[in-house]
């Protein structure tokens, strides 16, 4: 009716990632009125804040791009099989000049809050400095690795030298040279700033809480030759992608162990161990991550591996995880990570051993010295998963809070939608597939802007998942989760961060069934025309 308030926009976008980039364009196709609102000061989320030193993909370049972009594929070149982070930020920027999406751009504009109206029936959504837009759909295209966290150490805003977060990483360029650095955390991405640092610091003290088990990503570059043979593969790689399990290049293993004498393991896991990639990781016989005797042989081939590589025994020990197997946490991909700790300059600190009693001004205190440092580095990960939606005052109808509603654990449908929150879809939200994070997003985005065209072609306003339909999802998920042996192991997939009050304990926050069929449960939902939601 004329007298109800009408929104300013079709489709708000939260975040301009990989989801927020690709939703924006499929929203700029249907010739919705939108608009993306970043944090950043341009495109690119990961790709964008994650600039530390050694920053890249740790999946081949050409399965963790875009494939809905044909003419994309057809002119970008990508020069490593894993490409660095400016490579891949130049990525995202070539696809935004490309689809003209800067144009529905606005950036420096940190998302606080997103209430729904229910007068009128849209969202209202204000910024870090209250100003406010709305618009009939939300989308949120926040990342799931996001929201990063500093240790809750006692004296972190006492350090006097430079400090960073790697996933704040400063744009200028920050020299190692002569200094005196620290590193706190292991992670995936401590794993790939450690070997740069090594090389120039005059010293570098890695402090360890949980060590992880990393194998080599075996980087290399590509040449023109190889380009063309890659983009002659893409259909046949896209068709990997849409079938393997966690949508890697490589394959789901799928042979059993069992079949094989010790030594013929021996022999298939050095050939693996020397392949670029996950194949290692997902490619294995198939119990290597289901059964504790196949998942203790393999950790004890990746154990020999570190031991071999890592010249002071004493340290070897103390990389290698003694309290969970191989493969069950998310595996590092490291290029010269053990061989750092052969230099001189570089020595290890184990903090189950001896924990930081505090940061001074300028060192790091243990229970047994105090080590000097010029530069403390903190590679110590996120608030992963629902981390930049707790950061986000969102209510939905009667003022539902999402905080209250994933209290214990989020509540979803099909990972994409949460009851209460009508009109709001989520890119690589909680309970959806990962693996493969940009044809996840893909995915998501592309189920999502199929659905607001179905929408708006149809006059449909609202759109609210149901009771049920979140039961049972939710339900699903936390069935499929059950028996996996890296939901027994605290790390971001089980949504564990010590260092936030409400992460203290395990859930079940993604899908861990096969990705193809996710993306098949989701198709059946809008095949049927979406009458499995509430729509209005
Ligand atoms: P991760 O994998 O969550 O790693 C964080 C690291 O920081 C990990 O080693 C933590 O040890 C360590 N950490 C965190 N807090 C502390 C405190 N308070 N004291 C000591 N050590 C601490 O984050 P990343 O950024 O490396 O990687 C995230 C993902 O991004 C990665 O998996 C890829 O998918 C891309 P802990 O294990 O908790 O003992």
């Amino acid at each position: 009716s004329l007298e109800l308030p009408q929104p300013d926009y079709d489709v708000l976008i939260i975040g301009a990632g990989l989801s927020g980039c690709y939703a924006c364009h499929r929203m700029q196709q249907l010739n919705l009125k939108v608009k993306v609102l970043e944090a950043g000061s341009s495109v690119g989320g990961t790709w964008y804040w994650n600039r530390y030193p050694g920053c890249r993909f740790d999946c081949e370049s050409y399965s963790y791009n875009f494939f809905w972009c044909k003419e994309v594929l057809d002119e970008w070149t990508w020069s490593e099989h894993f490409a660095p982070q400016e490579e891949t930020e130049r990525y995202i920027q070539f696809i935004c000049n490309k689809y003209d999406l800067w144009k529905s751009m606005q950036f420096d504009t940190r998302v606080k809050s997103a209430h729904w109206q229910s007068e009128g029936g849209f969202w209202r959504i204000a910024d870090e400095t209250k100003r406010e837009y709305t618009a009939r759909f939300l989308i949120t295209g926040i990342g799931l690795l996001s929201d990063p966290t500093l240790p809750n150490i006692i004296g972190v805003e006492d350090f006097k030298g430079e400090a960073f977060h790697t996933s704040r990483w400063p744009r200028q360029k920050v020299s190692f040279e002569g200094k005196n650095v620290g590193v706190i955390g292991v992670g995936a991405t401590a794993i790939q700033i450690i070997p740069e640092v090594a090389k120039a610091a005059k010293s570098l003290t890695v402090f360890q809480r949980t060590p992880n088990w990393a194998i080599p990503l075996h980087n290399s570059p590509i040449d023109e030759e190889g380009m063309k043979e890659i983009r002659a593969a893409y259909p046949e790689t896209l068709n990997k992608i849409n079938t393997n399990r966690l949508s890697f290049l490589h394959g789901d293993g799928d042979e059993s162990i069992w079949d094989y004498t010790p030594e013929e393991r021996e022999a298939f896991w050095e050939y693996m161990y020397a392949q670029p990639g996950f194949g290692f990781w997902v490619s294995n016989y198939k119990e290597t991550l289901k059964d504790r005797e196949a998942n203790a042989l393999v950790s004890e081939f990746v154990a020999k591996k570190i031991r071999q590589r890592v010249h002071d025994a004493w340290t070897a020990e103390k990389l290698i995880p003694k309290t969970y197997g191989f493969g069950l946490r998310r595996v590092p991909m490291e290029t010269n990570f053990y061989e750092a700790f052969n230099r001189p300059n570089v020595r290890l600190v184990d903090l189950l051993e001896t924990p930081i009693t505090r940061v001074k001004e300028k060192s790091v205190q243990t229970s047994q010295e105090n080590i000097e440092l010029d530069m403390l580095i903190y590679a110590t990960g996120f608030s992963a998963i629902t981390g930049a939606f707790d950061a986000i005052d969102f209510r939905g109808t009667n003022n539902h809070r999402l905080l209250d509603e994933w209290k214990d654990g989020p509540r979803t449908y099909l990972g994409l939608t949460v009851q209460h929150f009508p009109n709001m879809f989520m890119s690589i939200g909680p309970h959806q597939a990962y693996g493969n994070i940009p044809a996840s997003i893909e995915y998501a985005v592309g189920w999502i802007a199929e659905c607001i065209e179905f929408l708006h072609n149809h006059n449909i306003s609202y759109i609210e998942a149901k009771e049920e339909g979140v039961r049972n999802w939710t339900e699903h998920v936390h069935e499929l989760g059950q028996g996996l042996l890296s939901n027994e192991v605290d790390s971001w997939l089980t949504g564990v961060n010590k260092n936030v009050a409400g992460k203290q304990k395990r859930i079940i926050a993604r899908y861990s069934g096969a990705a193809p069929d996710f993306r098949r449960q989701c198709n059946v939902v809008a095949d049927a025309k979406y009458v499995a939601f509430e729509l209005r």
